[in-house]
């Protein structure tokens, strides 16, 4: 019988059970399993350069639209911020995080992008407890493939019972539709369930869906509040 994974308090050790008594661990991607959104940046001021969008996104920037998940969400949000003369049709906007889309393919096939630390281990270790092992992100198929496929091989895949990505579901984080997808495809209930993120929005999302959360901290989301995480740490080397 799985024990949902209710912890409030608890000591370093009772974490590492906590993870290793999880039937499912579910992990997102940007900031979790790497930190890509220095790259995601990088391709979208690339695809403004392309696309004659005079628009450029420095980190401090690019750290407050990160509030809004998902690539065209963003653009979209942004857009309304601009001046009318620097407005784009809904159109261009999709057009423009399609080319993004392929600059971040591109980016990806020339710098590696490793897993964090600590991840690799926790997989392996999972895998080999009999744990199942699931994917729950805001952005597309396709960039999970890049990262993964280069990150941990071409059968990155068959680790992972369920792949579910932002372009799959109607609703972005933190609505909780890729989680909820995730279950639905494990034919799983929430209980025994831990989801692994690394934002506020993904906290709410796994939350939403009633499955307890662990944050390891990334590069853009650091001060967010994670009160309601099940457990915060800085590197998944902590539990591994
Ligand atoms: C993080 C996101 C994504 C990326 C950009 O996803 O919010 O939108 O920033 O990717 P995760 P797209 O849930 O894995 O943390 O442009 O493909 O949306
Ligand atoms: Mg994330």
């Amino acid at each position: 019988m799985n024990i949902p994974l209710s912890y409030s308090a608890f000591q370093p050790g009772s974490l590492k059970d906590c993870i290793a008594e999880a039937r499912t661990l579910i992990f997102d991607v940007d900031g979790t399993l790497a930190e890509t959104e220095a790259i995601h940046r990088r391709a979208f001021n690339a695809a403004f350069l392309e696309h004659g969008v005079e628009w450029y996104w420095d980190r401090c920037t690019y750290k407050k639209l990160l509030r809004v998940a998902g690539g065209k969400e963003r653009l979209r949000s942004y857009a309304k911020t601009q001046p009318p003369s620097y407005r784009y049709t809904d159109r261009q906007l999709v057009e423009v995080h399609q080319g993004k889309t392929r600059h971040y393919a591109r980016l990806m096939a020339q710098h590696t992008c490793r897993l964090r630390p600590g991840v690799e281990a926790l997989i392996h270790a999972a895998i080999a407890r009999g744990q199942q092992l699931a994917i729950a992100t805001t952005t597309t198929s396709s960039n999970v493939d890049d990262l993964l496929s280069r990150a941990i091989g071409t059968h990155w895949r068959s680790l992972f019972a369920a792949v579910v990505a932002g372009d799959e579901v109607a609703r972005k984080k933190p609505a909780p539709d890729v989680y909820l997808e995730v279950l639905a495809r494990l034919g799983q209930s929430a209980d025994g369930c831990l989801a692994i993120e690394d934002s506020a929005n993904g906290l709410k999302a796994a939350a939403a869906a009633g499955i307890p959360v662990l944050i390891t901290r990334s590069e853009y989301f650091r001060d967010d509040d994670f009160s309601s995480a099940l457990a915060v740490v800085d590197e998944l080397t902590e539990v591994g």
